[in-house]
């Protein structure tokens, strides 16, 4: 059985589960990273040198990092569905996948880490206000994109959504002043009403 190693808690890792959860693939997940430890075992390391989460193991082979092994897990189990079959549909989904780990991501974290992971006293307002600010201003861009569309890539869920959809339960769920993003919001309670996501994305964010 496939195997996922990483903590529940992790946007890295909700984007494997959740994808499995859409598949109805069944998986077992391994608590690893963060209060678990784990990933400085040898063990772990030689299955990811990176020590971070999430590693898949399926049948013998390894995968690290989380937008491919999103891309492995549909393109294997859910061709014509999560992982479109058409190359420019599949191009653009691919797009914000890697927009969310590239452009996204490192805008928000700031903002992420001093609320979630930080204690108040330690925290850098400054830091946090400007990824705020910026995060808001780049969410502008997917808002736009989003004006025509249910989901990222058109009227059903791709693997385009997982990622930025992982991710977005974060900025939503953050107790900030938040921009008025209409299509934003909308494709978010689109993802909302999904029982796979309400399973293992919609957490409580620790
Ligand atoms: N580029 C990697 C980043 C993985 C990553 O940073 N994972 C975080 C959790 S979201 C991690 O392992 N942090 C250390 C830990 O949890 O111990 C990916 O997308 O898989």
């Amino acid at each position: 059985m496939l195997r996922i190693w990483g903590r529940s808690n992790s946007v890295n890792v909700q984007k494997a589960l959740w994808c499995c959860e859409e598949m109805n693939l069944p998986y077992e997940r391994v608590d690893a990273g963060g209060s678990y430890g784990v990933v400085n075992t040898q063990q772990y390391r030689n299955l990811n040198p990176n020590g971070l989460v999430p590693t898949i193991e399926d049948d013998g082979f390894v995968l690290y990092e989380s937008n491919a092994i999103v891309r492995y897990l549909v393109a294997r189990h859910a061709a014509g569905t999560l992982w479109p079959e058409d190359l420019n549909i599949r191009a653009e989904a691919d797009k914000w996948m890697d927009w969310q780990n590239t452009t996204f991501w490192p805008t928000f974290r700031p903002l992420f880490w001093n609320l979630v992971r930080t204690p108040p006293d330690q925290r850098d307002a400054d830091a946090m206000e400007e990824s705020r600010l910026k995060t808001a201003e780049i969410l502008g861009y997917l808002d736009a994109h989003l004006k025509n569309r249910a989901y990222i890539v058109g009227e059903a869920l791709t693997m385009g959504d997982i990622p930025m959809g992982c991710a977005i339960w974060r900025w939503m769920g953050l107790p900030i002043e938040r921009a008025d993003l209409p299509n934003v919001q909308r494709w978010y309670d689109n993802l909302s009403n999904r029982p796979a996501y309400k399973k293992v994305v919609m957490l409580p964010l620790t």
